[in-house]
């Protein structure tokens, strides 16, 4: 039975890669943060899975990372761990080098130390690509535009590294924006769907948003997970972008929301300048045309359908707790 080692699989892209490789018969380990509440609720469906096992740890201390690495033996690591907010990594730059750039160095020393034959799949991500204009795809300039994209570049590097020097089995998946009804609730689409099933079931009035013409590649959530497993079954490891390759604004996007129920986004949606950023990113289209010829990978939900399907989650979720 294979092992997989997941860091980050209390998060969105985490817990749907949790359920694929479950599914497909792994026995799944995890590392989860210690907090005072329990931060699990993305997973907690999974809890009495028998192949499913949590460790405590973390990104910024080496040592769990060396101790996990070596007790479970993985055949698969995916680093999907992060500061992944890229407002807040401009007031926690610090904190963010330590868990999305030092953390990955320190999970790749943990492999090297092991002397394992283990397959290594890093989170890098469009944010890398920042002021180069789209479409981006492997081969385009990169440019970072916050202390995220930058702690993330180094991932990128660093993971190319060490699959040149050490020849470790290390891919870079470089994946635009994708989302779903499990994204986390301070980025821009779920802030979006929440606020319309809030405004229509009449339990807010408002929505305040920051730039509205930032242009995103955004697809869905449970279709990117399963290029990343396809990214570590490969013979070669290699780089790949996975994307929609379709442009939509943020208005456009928040457009199609209120449409969904019926309303007028100008009547609810206000501005409000601390949601932007002292630096911007403003165009990512993200070309995949590699990952679909060498995966066999095609992003199947466009943007229009994320922000319904998104909206219909939101409605009902909110209308069950306004019921109780
Ligand atoms: P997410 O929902 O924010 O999840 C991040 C995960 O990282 C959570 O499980 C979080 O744990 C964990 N984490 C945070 N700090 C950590 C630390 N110091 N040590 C260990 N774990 C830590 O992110 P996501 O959307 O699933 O994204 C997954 C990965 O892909 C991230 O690396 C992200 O940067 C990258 N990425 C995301 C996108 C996207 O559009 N979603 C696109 C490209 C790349 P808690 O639950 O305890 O907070
Ligand atoms: O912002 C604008 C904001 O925070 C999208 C992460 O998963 O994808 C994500 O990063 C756009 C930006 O995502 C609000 O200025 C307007 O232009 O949803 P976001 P992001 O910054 O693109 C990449 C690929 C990752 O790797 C990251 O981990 O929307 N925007 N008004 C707003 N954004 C937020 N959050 N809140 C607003 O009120």
């Amino acid at each position: 039975m294979k092992r997989a080692f997941i860091t980050g699989i209390t998060g969105q892209d985490g817990s749907y890669l949790a359920e694929l490789l479950l599914e497909k018969g792994y026995d799944v380990h995890g590392l989860v943060r210690r907090a005072s509440t329990l931060n699990r609720s993305r997973i907690d469906h999974l809890h009495d899975n028998p192949h499913l096992t949590l460790h405590y740890g973390d990104l910024t201390d080496g040592v769990s990372l060396v101790n996990l690495i070596h007790k479970i033996e993985p055949h698969e690591v995916y680093n999907l761990g992060a500061q992944s907010h890229v407002k807040v990594s401009f007031e926690m730059p610090e904190y963010t080098a330590s868990t999305d750039a030092v953390g990955t160095l320190r999970l790749l020393e943990a492999i090297r130390a092991a002397g394992i034959d283990c397959r290594f799949y890093q989170a890098s991500t469009s944010e890398m690509f920042g002021a180069t204009p789209p479409p981006q795809s492997e081969r385009s300039a990169f440019y970072p535009r916050s202390p995220y994209g930058a702690a993330k570049l180094y991932s990128h590097w660093v993971t190319v590294n060490y699959r040149e020097a050490y020849d470790l089995f290390a891919v870079s998946g470089i994946l635009f924006n994708h989302e779903s009804p499990r994204r986390g609730e301070s980025f821009v689409t779920r802030k979006i769907t929440l606020g319309v099933a809030a405004i229509k079931l009449g339990v807010q009035e408002r929505l305040e948003l920051g730039n509205l013409d930032a242009i995103r590649d955004w697809g869905y959530a449970p279709e990117y997970v399963e290029g990343m497993w396809r990214m570590l079954q490969r013979d070669e490891p290699d780089d790949y972008v996975l994307a929609t390759g379709v442009g939509t604004s943020v208005r456009e996007f928040c457009a199609a929301a209120f449409t969904h129920v019926g309303l007028d986004w100008e009547e609810h949606v206000s501005h409000d300048s601390r949601y932007e950023r002292p630096t911007e990113v403003d165009a990512l289209i993200g070309d995949a045309s590699k990952a679909e010829s060498l995966l066999g990978w095609k992003a199947q939900t466009m943007p229009s359908e994320l922000a319904a399907l998104m909206v219909d989650a939101d409605l009902e979720k909110m209308a069950r707790l306004i019921e109780r």
